[in-house]
């Protein structure tokens, strides 16, 4: 999709030499890493920090050196896509699966950096089901405890029954109505037992790199 490759290159500006530079996954943020790839062959030198064991993977072809929190004390900026973006800049993500070591790479970053196509860009988050990261122990009874919210939900499976993150746990799909108060969906969320961590991203991302009705780019 043309659009993913314009926004996802374009965050590239946001990426200054000497940076240490969270890198996020999914299929827009796949043409940031490769450009910088090829910008890295031209002489800059940035260090990354992968969001999943798929962008690791990316980022070793590129051949953008990795860091691990063991080595550095901050992230100067993350850049990573979304599944659904708000006009408070409000996000859903976790469709890919990664929303755990996404938040934490984001919540570590000086600067978090969103790259969405048109599509993403709704006036309330919840047409997405919200991915929620569960421990496989118990994970009947999260579930329940998870509806009990207001959602439908889905345990997320995969070839051979239920699909697991990169740290080893479930993923839940929960289908709310309209989530108008992302903030406190976010903190009932995680107070749960068995829950790791949810897709709700609020008051974190620093822009949003989009292309507007006119296919321009634009950043909000
Ligand atoms: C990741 O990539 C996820 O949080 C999100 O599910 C996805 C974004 O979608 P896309 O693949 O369209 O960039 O950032």
């Amino acid at each position: 999709m043309i659009e993913k490759k314009i926004v996802g290159e374009k965050a590239v500006e946001f990426i200054k030499d000497g940076m240490t530079v969270g890198l996020g996954t999914g299929s827009t943020v796949y043409y940031t890493i490769m450009k910088l790839g090829q910008l890295m062959k031209e002489g800059l030198s940035i260090k990354g920090v992968p969001t999943s064991i798929q962008t690791e993977q990316l980022a070793n072809e590129c051949g953008i050196p990795l860091v691990t929190f063991k080595e550095i004390n901050h992230i100067d900026v993350t850049i990573d896509g979304a599944d659904e973006v708000d006009p408070q800049l409000s996000l859903i993500k976790g469709g890919g699966g990664a929303l755990l070591r996404e938040k934490i790479i984001a919540r570590a970053a000086k600067s978090f950096i969103v790259v969405a196509d048109p599509a993403k860009m709704v006036d309330y988050l919840g047409a997405f089901p919200l991915p929620i990261e569960v421990v496989p122990f118990g994970v009947e009874m999260t579930n329940k405890q998870i509806r009990l919210l207001g959602a439908e939900t889905k345990i997320r499976s995969a070839n051979n029954g239920p699909y697991k993150s990169d740290n080893g746990n479930y993923i839940i799909d929960a289908k709310f109505p309209n989530i108008l108060d992302p903030v406190t969906l976010e903190q009932k969320l995680n107070m749960i037992p068995g829950v790791v961590e949810n897709g709700l991203f609020n008051q974190m991302a620093d822009a949003v790199i989009t292309l507007n009705a006119d296919k321009q780019i634009v950043v909000k």
